[in-house]
């Protein structure tokens, strides 16, 4: 075996040892035409959402010929620290992730900054007194939608005459960037309407699972006073209905569904009748996440946040010439 071959085969089992993840991703990094190599570190995959905005990424990393490291932090934000650390340890052009909640980032952002390692905010923003962490936010405009989740509760209020409206919330991933402004922007919407009563707002973690947990527990409690629910996504929704069904009520019409991201389950259930409302939230952040990227990477100034335009799907609309929503 000649001494330069010995020395390569060294090298990658180096790279091997040194980044294991990397070498058992399911994209292994790939130097592309476009020279750019972006470390992507995705929360986990707890929804339609979250699996269609991985796809997304993939897809336009593909279209654009960027090298992805993508990695999968299954819902835990050590494992994304983890990412981000070995992104830099890699000297990828770019970093971009989801912060699966606010709080918490500031040494690992510090670290890509020390590294001269731009970071984009995909989908989910952080809290941090620090300034020039990262470079820019791309997703939605999460107080945008709890508004128009509480604007479409008032005009059903009224055209049903209802006097008194009794609502569970059942929340998404304490102290996450969605969790937070739907809330808030829900709870302004309605702040003035006296009808409006929030009975409790339950932690459902955006997962399917605690969405039925949640729904069984708030029944229990409440009975027959809830009429509405109010949930910060379509999994934890699809995940309360059939506890709504087992006790008895008609979702749809006994009580009032509200639901927020608009993947295509949620919207067969919509046209179905069983859910009244899905604020629309796209996954599809990927064409953004490639073209700043290659900013950045050019050295060029970028928009400090970009939201997608986004609607409100109801029972007010005729929702038969609906795209396939893709998600
Ligand atoms: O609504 C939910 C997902 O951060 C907008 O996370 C995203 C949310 C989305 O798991 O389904």
């Amino acid at each position: 075996m000649g001494k330069k071959f010995k020395s390569v085969i060294a090298l990658i089992g180096i790279l091997i040892a040194t980044f294991p993840n990397i070498a058992c991703s399911n994209n292994p990094t790939t130097q592309k035409d476009s020279g750019i190599v972006l470390g992507f570190s995705q929360i986990g995959s707890e929804s339609a959402w979250r699996i269609g905005n991985t796809n997304d990424i993939e897809q336009q990393a593909e279209k654009y010929e960027i090298g992805l490291m993508l990695e999968n932090a299954n819902q835990k934000q050590e494992n994304q620290i983890a990412a981000i650390r070995r992104f830099i340890a890699y000297k990828v052009d770019v970093i971009a992730f989801s912060p699966i909640v606010e709080e918490g980032w500031d040494n690992v952002l510090q670290e890509a900054k020390n590294a001269g390692i731009p970071v984009i905010l995909v989908d989910r923003d952080i809290s941090t007194e620090k300034e020039g962490l990262t470079a820019c936010l791309i997703g939605a405009d999460f107080y945008k939608e709890g508004v128009m989740a509480g604007e479409y509760l008032i005009r059903k209020a009224d055209s049903l005459g209802l006097e008194q409206v009794n609502i569970v919330e059942i929340t998404g991933t304490d102290n996450s960037t969605p969790m937070r402004q739907r809330q808030a922007g829900f709870a302004d919407a309605i702040a003035k309407d006296e009808r409006m009563h929030i009975l409790e707002s339950i932690d459902g973690d955006f997962l399917k699972s605690r969405g039925a947990e949640c729904m069984r527990s708030l029944i229990e409690k409440y009975g027959d006073d809830i009429d509405v629910v109010y949930s910060h996504n379509d999994e934890m929704t699809l995940g309360a209905l059939p506890e709504i069904e087992d006790a008895g009520f008609t979702p749809g019409k006994d009580i009032i569904i509200i639901s927020i991201d608009g993947g295509q389950e949620a919207i067969d259930v919509l046209k179905n009748g069983k859910i009244n409302c899905v604020v629309e939230c796209t996954p599809k952040l990927g064409k953004e996440v490639m073209e700043t990227a290659i900013k950045l990477k050019n050295g060029e100034t970028v928009e400090p946040v970009i939201h997608p335009e986004e609607k409100v799907f109801s029972d007010e609309q005729d929702l038969s010439n609906l795209e396939p929503r893709g998600y």
